[in-house]
């Protein structure tokens, strides 16, 4: 067994070397090495995908097959999980000082009583008439780190430390309340008359590189006493993707919500696992990365801020296994991020980069939206409008839209400003 100070230090060390490697990271437009991007718009066999029925019928299924066998892993069948069941642990009739009911609850599997669930925290508007749009995300701190409300329970699922996070020993503690209600703008969601309903990603897995075997991978996998992950198997993002599409059965049995009406949300490595979640849970009828990156919607080809290799090589364990081996070898993957926001089609799907994010490669994370367009196009639907990166703060596009906000990673009021009117146009409110 590791000794625990060992694995305290790695964590504690890991922060330094990834800024030394954002700061050593190729951010030159000039040195990136000419690249071939996929064709998004021709079958296996050769085939040119000619309308809207070929893509869903032939061409889809492909894309995600290939996804799932080279990127993020399969997600098991339900069978593998069985049933799901809902328990509602608390309700407050006035959070967020009267604006919102909000309702924790427990999401867990009978088949699989190791694990513990998810909690699920749901803010509602509160005095809405009519069942409501929400908004279906995760997020990197416990259900206190969201909300600005001190009565909710604090978790008790493994964290990793971080600046000012409040975790101590990898756990929950008081300091860690309203830690990330900037990047949660319940407030302003609840007066726009839409839901949030969000869940710690420790709940599913615990976001290390062996956190599999204290998470929903191992419980889930066929052989307990599983080693090694095979070529095509999930990873974390997988199953934390598998983790919202959990939360999306739940809001199907939610009265006060209107499950037609989800948009799946998530920043940076979350970001990732919206789009990844989006791409295979239909029930998402808006799709948001923000700040999604490498892995996420920036196109790998490009060599710029974070790579392929940086990426498999610090977290191994958010991909399949197969994945680092496209480490400097990018071109021999099948699919680059225009092939993941085509996914999304026909739904909606918003990329947002920062101005100073240059390590998610915010021109990279346009590019993906606009190379997708043509599977937009079979559909009809419109897309950027521009095929030039926007200035700062000059959102563009309708189906597929796009911002550069100023400033630093992260998820600010800014965004949530602009989320909430696409989410708007896009379920017809
Ligand atoms: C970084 C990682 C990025 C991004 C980010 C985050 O360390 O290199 O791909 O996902 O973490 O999740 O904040």
């Amino acid at each position: 067994m590791r000794h625990p100070l060992h694995l305290c230090c790695a964590l504690a060390l890991f922060p330094l070397a990834a800024a030394a490697q954002q700061k050593t990271a190729n951010y030159d437009e000039a040195a990136i090495p000419p690249y071939t991007l996929p064709a998004l718009l021709k079958t296996h066999s050769g085939r040119p995908v000619q309308s809207s029925a070929d893509w869903t019928a032939l061409r889809r299924p492909e894309v995600l097959g290939l996804f799932e066998a080279h990127v993020f892993g399969k997600t098991p069948a339900p069978a593998v999980w069985g049933k799901v069941v809902f328990e509602t642990l608390s309700t407050n009739e006035n959070a967020l000082g009267g604006k919102a009911v909000r309702k924790v609850v427990r999401i867990s599997l009978p088949a699989h009583p190791q694990w513990k669930g998810i909690e699920m925290m749901l803010h509602l508007p509160k005095g809405a008439n009519k069942p409501v749009p929400c908004f279906v995300g995760v997020s990197f701190g416990g259900n206190e780190a969201v909300t600005p409300d001190t009565d909710i329970a604090l978790s008790t699922s493994w964290m990793r430390p971080g600046k000012d996070n409040g975790v101590v020993d990898n756990r929950s503690t008081e300091k860690t309340r309203g830690t990330e209600k900037e990047r949660w703008q319940l407030e302003l969601a609840m007066q726009e008359g839409f839901a949030v309903a969000t869940y710690y990603y420790g709940d599913v897995e615990p976001d290390r590189n062996d956190g599999w075997k204290e998470g929903l991978r191992a419980i889930l996998s066929k052989d307990g006493a599983l080693t090694e992950w095979k070529d095509g198997e999930w990873g974390a993002i997988g199953a934390w993707a598998w983790g919202l599409s959990r939360v999306a059965d739940y809001l199907q049995t939610e009265p006060s919500v209107d499950g037609k009406k989800l948009a799946v949300i998530g920043h940076s490595r979350l970001g990732k696992t919206s789009l990844w979640a989006g791409a295979q849970d239909t029930r998402f009828g808006a799709v948001i990365s923000n700040n999604s990156g490498e892995g996420g919607a920036a196109l790998m080809r490009r060599n710029i801020g974070e790579t392929t290799a940086v990426i498999t090589k610090a977290f191994p364990h958010w991909f399949t296994k197969t994945y680092s081996s496209y480490a400097n070898n990018e071109a021999a993957c099948p699919v680059d991020s225009h092939m993941l926001v085509a996914l999304a089609a026909p739904r909606a799907v918003y990329i947002a980069s920062a101005d100073e994010d240059r390590w998610a490669d915010p021109k990279g994370e346009f590019l993906a939206g606009l190379l997708a367009q043509p599977v937009f196009d079979l559909f009809g639907k419109k897309g950027y409008g521009v095929s030039d990166q926007p200035g700062t703060n000059v959102p563009v596009g309708e189906t597929v839209r796009y911002h550069l906000r100023a400033g630093k990673h992260d998820v600010t009021r800014y965004d949530w400003e602009q989320y909430l009117p696409f989410a708007r146009h896009t379920f017809g409110l």
